[in-house]
């Protein structure tokens, strides 16, 4: 057990180095135990990548309490024991999209943009009305319930500016409380940047969780969400 421990421990340090070539994996909430002051956990074994951009001075989807918010629309084919979102900006170096990642167009007409990076702010909403995904165009007009929040987090690399800015947020499911369960439906992922600043540049954007979801998607519409969520 002490030599697994010993080796837990020096890959973690292993992974500290390369902070900011590329991210380390995503770990959970589930199965977390802490050893000596540190968290180790067990990496989700699925994991969404979504790779965007948000042009300087572009308008936002939506303006909330002063701050220019915008959205990535998620869709969730099945209950969830928890999920977990990280969000970074720029996109780290080493870091290059995969066939199965998800790439907006506006990343694809931008990745020669690697400077320019914002201070993430996140936070993940599910739709009280759309639970099937013949009814994703429909969640324009949908109230929405929000799981919680995240500014800034130490286990993510930090930005050009030194500070670790960016954001983790873990839910985990309520069995007990309807309103905090990671049911069937859709989602978003509000994003903006907290502190005085603009949203601009490429960013990172992770959704992981401790089962597999087939059929997972993640767009920057609804109208895309739908279309994907078909195919
Ligand atoms: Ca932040």
């Amino acid at each position: 057990m002490k030599k697994i421990l010993l080796a837990l421990s020096l890959l973690i340090a292993a992974g500290t180095l390369v902070h900011a070539q590329k991210l380390d994996k995503f770990g959970a909430d589930l199965g977390k135990k802490s050893i000596m002051g540190k968290d180790l956990r067990l990496p989700y074994s699925d994991v969404l990548t979504y790779y965007g951009y948000i042009k300087p001075g572009a308008t936002p989807d939506e303006t909330r309490d002063g701050k220019k918010f915008y959205y990535l629309y998620l869709w969730i084919p099945a209950a969830a024991p928890e999920l977990g979102i990280r969000m970074v900006s720029p996109v780290p170096e080493g870091m290059k999209p995969a066939e199965s990642d998800f790439v907006s167009a506006s990343y694809k007409e931008n990745e020669s943009d690697t400077k320019s990076y914002f201070d993430t702010w996140v936070t993940l909403e599910r739709s009280l009305t759309v639970l099937s995904a013949d009814k994703i165009s429909t969640g324009a007009s949908s109230k929405w319930i929000s799981y919680g929040t995240n500014d800034d987090s130490g286990e993510l690399p930090a930005q050009p500016s030194g500070s670790k800015y960016n954001s983790v947020l873990r839910i985990t499911s309520s069995l007990s409380d309807p309103l905090n369960s990671l049911v069937v439906g859709l989602y978003r992922i509000g994003f903006t940047s907290y502190k005085a600043g603009e949203v601009q540049g490429g960013f990172v954007a992770q959704v992981g969780a401790p089962i597999k979801l087939p059929g997972i998607c993640i767009a920057p519409t609804l109208e895309e969400l739908a279309k994907l969520v078909k195919k």
